[in-house]
């Protein structure tokens, strides 16, 4: 089994057996056969405390996006970062084109926890986009942006960086976070927001969260993709 990989995606940094490989729209490679091919993806929720919402994968085409970083957020990202919903998103995947594949999972992953799903790719869609949400924050998901593998590798691993889908501010008010303890899912601060999907910058001890508690460093998520 092949362990190299490659990491497209315009945002997401890759470590491979303890090397990070940055953005490299270049050297675009496809999935080694030009059928559809089936790829394994566990998602592993890497943070102390978080709650991730049910994940959303797509594959897709070069011609679209299931998230831009630097870019205002969609109503799918908006609903997926604020309230764990990912439904708007998938149904607004589903009906793009150049998306062949969408997949939700089936419930949220606690801390520590991990899930597998299978995604199907082919030469034209290429790319996987992935994002859940941290619940127990105002707007914060975890995402990965159009990552892609070497024709031929087998596997590979990914660690996800989190955004902050610039849709609601950061009050850290209770009275606006889905996640535990609170559960106030629906209910959003309408003070205003930063306006596009940025590098998440953690928990600051808002009125409700405790950095101790409730920050998560880095990374929230371990992907390992898997062809199978
Ligand atoms: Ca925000």
């Amino acid at each position: 089994m092949n362990n190299l990989t490659k990491a497209l995606p315009l945002c997401a940094a890759a470590a491979i057996a303890g090397s990070v490989f940055f953005a490299d729209a270049v050297n675009a490679d496809v999935p080694s056969a030009s059928g559809p091919q089936m790829f394994e993806v566990t998602i592993t929720n890497l943070t102390a405390t978080q709650i991730l919402s049910a994940p959303i994968v797509t594959s897709h085409s070069d011609a679209t996006r299931m998230f831009v970083p630097g870019m205002a957020a969609s109503s799918g990202i908006q609903a997926l970062a604020e309230d764990g919903d990912n439904s708007i998103l998938a149904m607004s995947m589903s009906a793009d084109i150049e998306v062949l594949d969408v997949v939700t999972f089936p419930g949220n992953l606690l801390p520590g926890a991990s899930m597998t799903m299978n995604v199907t790719m082919d030469t034209f869609h290429r790319h996987l986009s992935m994002a859940s949400m941290l619940v127990t924050t105002n707007d914060a998901f975890f995402g990965i942006d159009s990552l892609t593998m070497d024709r031929g590798v087998d596997s590979a691993v990914f660690f996800a960086p989190v955004f902050d889908s610039g849709t609601e501010a950061n009050s850290e008010d209770g009275m606006y976070i889905p996640g535990p303890p609170f559960g106030n899912g629906g209910s959003h601060d309408l003070a205003p927001a930063e306006g596009f999907i940025h590098f998440s910058s953690g928990i600051h001890g808002g009125s409700s969260l405790a950095p101790s508690e409730w920050d998560w460093g880095s990374y929230a998520a371990r992907i390992e993709v898997r062809r199978l």
